[in-house]
């Protein structure tokens, strides 16, 4: 107040000629004063992007009291906090998303209006912040929604990458990868926090050149690493949560002396080395490709993480063994599962408690989740790794295992079999930290992602470690949050919902239930039919104008948009598709609805075949396009560069969605529950949670198919694809007319690497054995489409239903049985 004061009676303000300034809690003018005091910018002449920030800016001066009273008031109730750690967070956009949370949309659209702005342009300055692969970085964003929303004392931790998930362009059908420099511009969301810099210390020092990590053994050194906090807005406004990404630097104190002697680019250089630590998000979803580089990051956001917990704790709490009554860590995947490691590192070496205590509370503090079955996910890190670099914790994690051995053998005398295979170090080869093992070993809650997943984590993967724990296991079902992928992504139907069953089910999803005795009214049934029809027309004009690509939104649009993997199966699709343009060859007049088939999902840099895949997917739909027999019957658009704003606008407009994984092999899918929510029917296998999402809507409204996971896993001895083209002459025609070259006229190499995957290498993932019951179920979903009341009736049934699919339940779930947390409303 001294220095308004003061300021006033300069006259400043008149002085310099922009009028009255109003410096405290009012809300007018903020955009006009953002434009003119950050970018320097008169609002006539102002770009959409100086525009987008001032808005942006705008809703962040609206949110920042309320954010920071959050934070004071967890610090003053001392609540449990929940803190949730990935090497992901896939979060999109901001702006609309907060806009809509903090309820603020009335207030905008008329600031819209009124100053005649594009609203649509305006967003699309956002980039988005793609700091995630897929389904498990993706979850990640969807749960500190959800946790903000309930009130959840809660933070997210992970990395400040300055490149997130790459560009995919499409040249001449096959993926190039451009950097995603997402950070060019000024983020107006995040707010660096230098002065709660912590630092860490390795057990080396390391340099990265051209991607590649090279140590530098007995040298130890320290990082930096800077928190850059964004706001979580929970809706309503209520809470505003924190999801903190670390940055990595060099000491400040870094060699000034160097720097003094003259050695500028040397001392450069070393920031360089540091900085690489955050630099670039690893590309790959559900597999670990074992990098050094990969290595450093998992370790930084940890150290970092549990240093700043563990201070914030002891600013509040004198006694250690309150840990778990305080803080409960949830571990998004292995990725951060060193955490078990640094906890007992820090309870052994800094709070110097005793073995069995400081094992005790790292055990009640963290938990596990697991997202994937695929072995070539499951990580493990060379001993050796952690000799050079962390060399305590391996002394803690030998100990750890130490004991666990001893503990088997009470338990199961002379199993020295189970020993082995449960043992959080594999030996034969080169020896390796099994991070899974570890992450069970030393947490109290190990749970998978839907209940067949969950199940056959149990049976299969970690059998051994199940048996030996059998109540650490527990399930989870995942969730999206209905805020972005209903009420915001498709304002169509939320609307129409809203209108008929209140608001309630924007906090409390299994209200959509109410609309269930709504299947009946036909008056409503039009409506929710015309919320699709408008959704279709406005996903066609952004489309146009975007890519300048022609839907006709009169065609069912069929959706399949996720990465490209063979488990997923875009192939399957693909002879789907073959097998309806070959019908309708064959018979001109054969009775189809106009079909348009949509796909989009990039493929890991170094995974060949899913890349094959994508140029595969692209030829069908230059080869159908140009093929005048089918032209207005059936189309196939491969849309580029997948993220969360494309699914955004994608999901809503789409009438069927495809969830055809080799059954056993999809841990839970979440866009599947997008679609549902979003009124699309479903065709899809028993797999991951589509199971549940069937069971809730009763599988009469569900398009099911296909062998299960039991049936696949049977298969393994005596599964032959020749068999299936030898007796099946429609799956024959496909796979001929495929190696004709038909779709690959001047690349025949793309020809025999089909036939491989196909034929050649068996299958492996099953296409030919599920062939023939897509197209059956194909069949029944086209003929269901001819008669619109009731597939709208089916789709309106499916939306009732999706109540469970909220990651809301999700969280109260995991907040009950996991956590023991419970909400800590912000006066
Ligand atoms: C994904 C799973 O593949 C997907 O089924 C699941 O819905 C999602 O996690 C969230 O639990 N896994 C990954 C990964 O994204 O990198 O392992």
């Amino acid at each position: 107040p001294q220095d308004f004061k003061s300021l006033s009676s300069l006259h400043l303000p008149e002085q310099y000629g922009c009028g009255p300034i109003q410096f405290r809690a009012s809300n007018d003018g903020l955009y006009e004063r953002h434009l003119l005091f950050d970018n320097v910018i008169a609002p006539e002449i102002a770009g959409n992007r100086e525009r987008y920030e001032a808005i942006a800016r705008s809703v962040r001066d609206v949110l920042s009291q309320r954010w920071q009273r959050t934070e004071q008031t967890y610090g003053r109730e001392n609540p449990k906090r929940v803190y949730y750690l990935s090497m992901e967070f896939l979060i999109g956009r901001s702006l609309s998303n907060n806009i809509l949370n903090l309820r603020l949309d009335p207030v905008t659209r008329r600031f819209f209006d009124h100053e005649h702005i594009d609203e649509p342009a305006i967003l699309a300055e956002e980039p988005d912040a793609g700091l995630g692969n897929g389904g498990l970085g993706r979850l990640a964003a969807c749960f500190l929604d959800s946790m903000a929303t309930m009130q959840l004392p809660a933070m997210g931790y992970g990395l400040r990458y300055e490149y997130g998930i790459f560009k995919q362009t499409i040249v001449d059908g096959w993926q190039r990868e451009q950097p995603d420099n997402w950070l060019r511009r000024p983020d107006p969301w995040e707010v660096a926090r230098p002065q709660e810099a912590v630092e860490i210390k390795l057990g080396c020092s390391f340099e990265v050149r051209g991607g590649n990590l090279r140590i530098a053994v007995g040298r130890p050194s320290n990082l930096i690493g800077i928190p850059y906090d964004r706001p979580i807005v929970g809706y309503g406004g209520r809470t505003i949560n924190t999801l903190r990404l670390w940055a990595a630097a060099t000491p400040e104190s870094f060699d000034f002396q160097t720097f003094g002697a003259g050695e500028f680019v040397s001392a450069l250089a070393q920031r360089l080395t540091a900085e690489t630590v955050t630099r670039v998000l690893y590309p790959d979803d559900s597999t670990s490709m074992g990098q050094g580089l990969r290595f450093v990051q998992e370790y930084f956001l940890v150290a970092c993480s549990l240093a700043d917990l563990v201070r914030r704790f002891r600013s509040n709490n004198t006694d250690w063994h309150v840990l778990p009554d305080k803080v409960a860590i949830q571990l998004n995947d292995t990725h951060p599962s060193m955490a078990v490691a640094e906890l007992m590192r820090i309870l052994l070496d800094d709070a110097n408690l005793g073995w069995d205590n400081a094992w005790d509370i790292t055990r009640a503090c963290l938990a596990y989740t697991n997202h994937t079955l695929l072995p070539e996910a499951l990580e493990k890190w060379p001993l050796r790794w952690f000799e050079l670099m962390l060399p305590r914790h391996l002394e803690i994690i030998l100990e750890i295992d130490r004991r666990f051995r001893e503990e088997i053998l009470t338990r199961f005398p002379d199993d020295q079999g189970r020993v082995e295979r449960a043992s959080l170090i594999e030996h034969g080869g080169e020896r390796l930290v099994r991070m899974a093992h570890l992450a069970i070993v030393g947490s109290h809650s190990t749970n998978g992602v839907a209940e067949i997943h969950s199940r056959l984590l149990r049976e299969t993967t970690v059998k051994d470690l199940a048996e030996i724990f059998p109540r650490r296991f527990n399930n989870k079902t995942n969730g999206v949050t209905p805020r972005r992928w209903l009420l915001m992504s498709n304002p169509e139907l939320a609307g129409c919902i809203s209108d008929a069953i209140g608001e309630g089910w924007i906090t409390n999803l299994s209200e959509l239930e109410r609309l269930k005795s709504l299947v009946v009214d036909d008056s409503f049934v039009d409506q929710v039919r015309e919320a699709k029809r408008m959704a279709k027309y406005r996903f066609a004009g952004w489309l146009k104008s975007s890519a300048g690509i022609v839907v006709d939104p009169s065609a069912i649009f069929d959706s399949q948009v996720k990465r490209i993997h063979e488990y997923k199966r875009q192939l399957l699709n693909a002879l789907r598709i073959v097998a309806l343009y070959n019908r309708l060859r064959e018979d001109p007049g054969l009775d189809m609805a106009p079909r348009t088939f949509f796909f989009s999902g990039k493929a890991a840099p170094a995974y060949n075949v899913a890349k094959l895949i994508i140029k595969f997917l692209n030829n069908l739909a230059g080869t159908i396009d140009a093929d005048p027999q089918v032209r207005g019957r059936l189309k196939v658009v491969f849309l580029p560069d997948y993220c969360v704003s494309v699914a955004e606008r994608l999901i809503p407009a789409s009438d069927v969605s495809n969830q055809i994984s080799t059954a056993g092999y999809e841990a839970s899918g979440t866009s599947n529950m997008k679609f549902m929510l979003n009124g699309a029917l479903t065709i899809g296998t028993r797999d991951g949670a589509t199971i549940e999402m069937a069971q809730a809507a009763g599988e009469e409204n569900f398009f099911l198919f296909g062998l299960t996971a039991d049936e696949v896993t049977g298969s393994r001895g005596w599964y032959s694809p020749h068999w299936h083209y030898d007796n099946e002459a429609e799956t024959r025609a496909v796979l001929d007319l495929i190696l004709s070259g038909h779709f690959c006229r001047h690349e025949p190499g793309l020809v025999d690497a089909l036939r491989n995957i196909l034929l050649t290498s068996g299958d492996v993932f099953r296409h030919l054995a599920d062939l023939t019951s897509y197209l059956e179920a194909d069949q029944s979903l086209q003929s269901l489409y001819g008669d619109p009341r009731a597939w709208t009736r089916k789709a309106l049934l499916n939306v009732a239903s999706s109540g469970k699919f909220s990651s809301d339940r999700t969280i109260a779930d995991y907040a009950a049985e996991i956590w023991d947390a419970r909400p800590c409303p912000v006066p």
